[in-house]
């Protein structure tokens, strides 16, 4: 049996009222109404977002920085004001701070590529975690293989928490960055980033957060953390794919060098030399996702209106009605049980493969990820292949919990 759920969550939020404003909830999957718990992977999109682009492309349409028509000047104004939103949002001094990346990825290959690699000499020292994406781990793997340079790890626990202790003992006299996840995307894993940026700029090493799985779940401060760089993706956070943002202090991004070449990164062109732009522009080189940036700017505008204390309150009562709920059924273990964890929640059944609990939930409506997750050295840290991860945004509710849990004993039967 599972545990007596909650009808309705503490929170104050109005969670059907944000519902509508969902068009993809709203539809059945095989037969039944859909249960997105897929939000790590990425978010369905409101309404106000959907609008936001479609009326860039309907009446706004035309390149930015480009042109002297109305158009251009519409597309450009909307285009620089939608980084006034994202410094807001994450609390930046400077809209000039403000990249705009593809996404995550991106934005730490940005920073290893024009931050790091000139700093590297061989021998040197990049330090990670031992939970982190693949994004944030090829992208060092690469710049090592390059220059000689050599990544360190920091362990975790076996409830899946950083081992600090020896974060700290890691950081030697040759570590030239440390990159690290703010929230595990494999763990639900909440990392004391902020206590971790101090250490390392007490000796005077550079910090890149990668924040994709925080930023819609918390209320993120730049200044107050004071990381160096911040790296988060627009479509976890109800904005469109192929955007996302990195922030950088300023006086980085001015002794950077450009990360690609092309237009509108530059300030004068000539066969003999080049001058390049000042940041940001000199980063978001080619015709940028002009839409993508609107649209997200516009999720983050919705996002601010319903109050992103609520929504933390939310999202924290799901996942831990979620995690009780579901560790209540026999042969389920969670992996990573951190003290502090956000959105989403990693577990395996015995006997069964995530792929195949995976099937059988969406049979029944309810898609979460079964996989890797992109964190292969997660799970051989866990000694396992794969594990199943429901995740959480602020349109789900207790309900699609119990359809999770329902789902789940339902895998049971199948599987005697
Ligand atoms: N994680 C997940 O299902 P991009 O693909 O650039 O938008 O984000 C990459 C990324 C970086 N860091 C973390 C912590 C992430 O979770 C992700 C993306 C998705 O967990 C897709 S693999």
């Amino acid at each position: 049996m599972s545990t007596p759920m909650p009808t309705t969550t503490r929170a104050a939020l109005d969670v059907e009222r944000i519902r509508a404003d969902f068009p993809a909830l709203h539809q059945e999957v095989h037969g039944r109404p859909l249960v997105y718990l897929d939000n790590a992977a990425t978010t369905q999109k409101p309404r106000r977002v959907i609008d936001a682009v479609s009326r860039f492309y309907e009446y706004d349409c035309a390149n930015v920085h480009r042109g002297v028509h109305l158009l251009s000047q519409r597309a450009t104004v909307a285009y620089e004001r939608a980084r006034t939103t994202i410094r807001k949002f994450i609390g930046a001094a400077d809209s000039r701070e403000i990249v705009f990346t593809r996404g995550t990825t991106e934005a730490i290959n940005l920073v290893a590529s024009s931050f790091v690699r000139p700093r590297l000499e061989p021998g040197d020292e990049i330090l990670i975690t031992g939970m982190e994406h693949h994004s944030n781990i090829v992208p060092w793997q690469l710049l090592c293989a390059a220059t000689g340079a050599v990544l360190k790890v920091v362990p975790i626990t076996d409830s899946g928490e950083i081992e600090l202790d020896r974060y700290e003992e890691l950081l030697s006299d040759r570590t030239r960055f440390v990159a690290v996840v703010q929230v595990s995307n494999a763990l639900g894993t909440v990392n004391p980033v902020k206590r971790m940026i101090e250490i390392a700029h007490a000796r005077n090493i550079p910090v890149l957060v990668d924040g994709a799985q925080a930023v819609p779940h918390a209320r993120i401060d730049v200044r107050d953390l004071d990381c160096d760089f911040y790296a988060f993706s627009g479509h976890k956070i109800y904005g469109p794919t192929g955007i996302g943002a990195l922030y950088g202090k300023r006086e980085h991004l001015l002794g950077m060098i450009p990360y690609q070449g092309g237009g509108d990164m530059i300030l004068s062109v000539t066969w003999e030399k080049t001058s390049y732009a000042e940041p940001p522009h000199r980063f978001e080189a080619g015709t940028p996702n002009i839409e993508g940036a609107i649209g997200l700017a516009a999720a983050l505008d919705y996002l601010d209106s319903l109050g992103l204390d609520a929504v933390a309150a939310h999202e924290s009562e799901l996942l831990e009605t979620a995690t009780a709920a579901v560790l209540a059924i026999p042969g389920i273990r969670l992996v990573g049980a951190a003290r502090h964890r956000a959105g989403a929640l990693s577990f395996v059944m015995k006997g069964v493969h995530p792929h195949d609990i995976g099937t059988i939930l969406d049979s029944e409506g309810v898609a979460i990820r079964a996989g890797h997750h992109c964190a292969q050295p997660v799970m051989q840290r866990f000694n396992i292949s794969a594990t199943v991860r429901a995740s959480f945004g602020v349109y789900n509710t207790i309900d699609e919990v119990q359809r999770l849990v329902d789902g789940l004993h339902k895998v049971k039967e199948v599987f005697g």
